[in-house]
C-alpha cells in the first residue's frame, strides 16, 4: 500500500469514527435533552446526519439529473464520470471534477480545508465552461448553508440556509451585473402579530442603481402585503413599489429613511 492510499485509509477511518461518534452521543442522550444535542468531537472531526452526508456525496448527479428532468421529464438518466484529483498526502481528495458523456465538465466539487469533505461545490452549463451555480457548506455539517446562482456568468442571486433545511433559503440577495438590488429576508415579527414567522419572505430591502439602500418594507401579518414602509420621501409610493415588485396593505404606514438606518443583516 503505497502513502495516498494509507493516507487516504487514515483520513476514511476517521471520518467514520468521527460521524459514529456523534451518532452514539445522539443515542445515549436523555428525552428531556433531545433538542440540545452536544457534540463533543474535536474540531477536525464532523457531526452530520447521515443523509447530509449522503446528500453531500451525491449533490453533483442529483443536480444534473435534477436539470436533465427539468428539461425533458422523460429524459434518460445519465451517469456522470467522476475524476478525483488529488492535491497532497494529507489532502487525499482536494477536487472532484465530474464530466458528462461527451467530456464536458458538470461539476467541480472542492475540499477547501483537507477533512476528505467537500465544502464548495460548481455547477456548469452543457458547454461545461460557464458556471451555473455554487453550493457552499460553510461549517461541515453537510448542509449547503449559501447557494449562488449566476447568470452569465455573473451573479444574479445569492441564497442563505441559517435553519438547517435546503428546501427553505432564508435570505436573498438579488443582483443586477453584480450591483445589489434587492435583499429578502424572513425576519421575526413584533410581539402581538398574528403570526410571529411568515413562511415567505417578509421583509425587503431596496436599493438603488448604484447599491444604495433606498426603502425598507416589512409584512407583519404574513398576508404577502407589506405595512410598514421605510423610504426616503416617508411616503408610500404605489409607483415605488411596482418597481421593487411588492404589494402593500391598504392602511401601510411610512416613515423615513435616517441615515442610521442600515442594513439589518450582513
Ligand atoms: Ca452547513
Ligand atoms: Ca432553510
Ligand atoms: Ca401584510
Amino acid at each position: 500500500m503505497n502513502m495516498k492510499n494509507i493516507s487516504l485509509l487514515l483520513s476514511t477511518t476517521i471520518l467514520l469514527l468521527a460521524v459514529s461518534s456523534c451518532k452514539d452521543k445522539k443515542k445515549t442522550t436523555s428525552d428531556k435533552e433531545k433538542n440540545k444535542v452536544v457534540c463533543n468531537c474535536p474540531k477536525i472531526r464532523v457531526c452530520a446526519s447521515k443523509q447530509a452526508m449522503a446528500a453531500k456525496k451525491e449533490r453533483c448527479q442529483a443536480w444534473h439529473n435534477q436539470k436533465l428532468e427539468a428539461k425533458n421529464p422523460k429524459a434518460e438518466k445519465i451517469k456522470l464520470k467522476k475524476k478525483e484529483l488529488y492535491l497532497t498526502k494529507v489532502n487525499p481528495i482536494g477536487v472532484v471534477k465530474y464530466f458528462r458523456p461527451d467530456n464536458s465538465l458538470a461539476c467541480r466539487e472542492v475540499d477547501l480545508n483537507g477533512d476528505g469533505l467537500m465544502d464548495l461545490f460548481y455547477f456548469f452549463d452543457t458547454s461545461g465552461k460557464i458556471k451555473i451555480e455554487a453550493h457552499q457548506d460553510e461549517d461541515r455539517d453537510g448542509i449547503i448553508d449559501r447557494k449562488t446562482i449566476f447568470r452569465n456568468g455573473v451573479v444574479r442571486k445569492e441564497l442563505f440556509n441559517t435553519d438547517g433545511d435546503e428546501n427553505t433559503w432564508e435570505i436573498e440577495k438579488t443582483y443586477n451585473n453584480g450591483i445589489i438590488t434587492q435583499i429578502a429576508y424572513i425576519v421575526i415579527n413584533p410581539p402581538g402579530s398574528p403570526e410571529r414567522v411568515c413562511s415567505k419572505y417578509n421583509y425587503y430591502e431596496n436599493f438603488d442603481a448604484n447599491g444604495k439602500l433606498i426603502s425598507i418594507s416589512w409584512d407583519i401579518d404574513c398576508d404577502g402585503d407589506m405595512d410598514k414602509v421605510i423610504n426616503e420621501k416617508g411616503e408610500y409610493s404605489s409607483e415605488e413599489y411596482k418597481k421593487f415588485n411588492l404589494k402593500a396593505d391598504k392602511s401601510i404606514k411610512a416613515r423615513q429613511l435616517k441615515p442610521e438606518d442600515k442594513s439589518i443583516k450582513p
